[in-house]
């Protein structure tokens, strides 16, 4: 009874900290993951596993490179060398026993010496460690609802814009204004949602990607995370954030007519605003399951 009758106070109290922290944090925190216009190749690394994928990426692409390189002088030299004029009467053998062996070997060494260094790569993005956070994304047409099922609750993400928040999915005035007051700017436009993932830096989140009606994507391309959310089913991925900071993704699985509405925002944060953040969000969002545990415990 007593938690009872100071709890509407409390919330006040805490929602007011909450708001003002929710300020100040967006104020300080850079946007680090997001596309820009005309920039070619991957948004800036934030995780251990976006270090590694884009390394591999930049492994193969010498590897490529080399390939093409060899195949586009062997068929140089046929044509310049082996062309009508430059060899007016050709050989006529249709079989070379240890050409054929080599050219079946050597991809096979080259495919296998791209494997020792990319599986180990898919390992660590499928092997899901031990959490210190777990949060569950929902994908719903055409928002996110995200849980954290340690702290038993939940909230939507709408982008802002939206027509959940009282727009049309068009950037007009209003919603400018909008981003604005929520820290952001008309270039982020299409990424930036009204409730944004919190989490902290520095530590092991785990996401339980799933989807409540169509199959959905859940992706950051600066963490190098990208997983389905299928109806029935909940997969998992993983990322450990280096720096504070915004990092945006976008729905990646065709799921309707506002499949390009529905962004993902993460803001990724130092402990102590992370604590903050969540026992605002608690006392915002908990409502219920605090009353039914109080309840019980009575
Ligand atoms: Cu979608």
């Amino acid at each position: 009874m007593r938690f009872l009758t100071s709890f509407p106070a409390s919330l006040t109290a805490v929602a007011t900290a909450f708001a003002a922290t929710a300020v100040a944090a967006q104020e300080k925190l850079p946007v680090i993951g997001r596309p820009v216009d005309g920039a070619l190749g991957f948004q800036p690394a934030a995780t251990e596993l976006a270090h590694d994928l884009q390394w591999l990426d930049h492994f193969i692409l010498y590897i490529i490179t080399a390939i093409v390189i060899f195949v586009t002088a062997l068929m140089a030299i046929v044509i310049l060398r082996h062309n009508r004029r430059a060899n007016p009467t050709p050989s006529t053998f249709t079989h070379n026993s240890p050409l054929e062996v080599a050219w079946t070997v050597i991809p096979i060494i080259v495919l296998l010496f791209i494997g020792f260094f990319s599986l180990p790569v898919l390992f660590k993005q499928q092997e899901i460690p031990t959490a210190d956070i777990t949060i569950k994304a929902t994908g719903k047409q055409w928002y996110w609802t995200y849980e954290y099922p340690d702290h038993e609750f939940e909230f939507d993400s709408y982008m802002i814009g939206s027509p959940a928040t009282g727009g049309d999915n068009r950037l007009t005035p209003e919603v400018e204004a909008k981003l604005v007051e929520a820290g952001y700017t008309r270039d982020e436009f299409l990424l930036a949602t009204d409730t944004a993932v919190v989490v902290p830096v520095g530590k092991t989140i785990v996401v339980q990607v799933t989807a409540a009606d169509v199959i959905h994507s859940w992706t950051i391309p600066a963490f190098g995370v990208k997983q389905d959310g299928v109806p029935g089913r909940l997969a998992q991925l993983w990322f450990k954030a280096e720096k504070e900071g915004i990092y945006f993704g976008q729905c990646s699985e065709l799921c309707g007519i506002a499949h390009a509405y529905m962004p993902i925002t993460v803001k990724v944060v130092s402990e102590a605003a992370y604590q903050q953040w969540l026992e605002g969000a608690i006392a915002e969002y908990a409502g219920k399951p605090l009353d039914v545990k109080v309840a019980s415990a009575d």
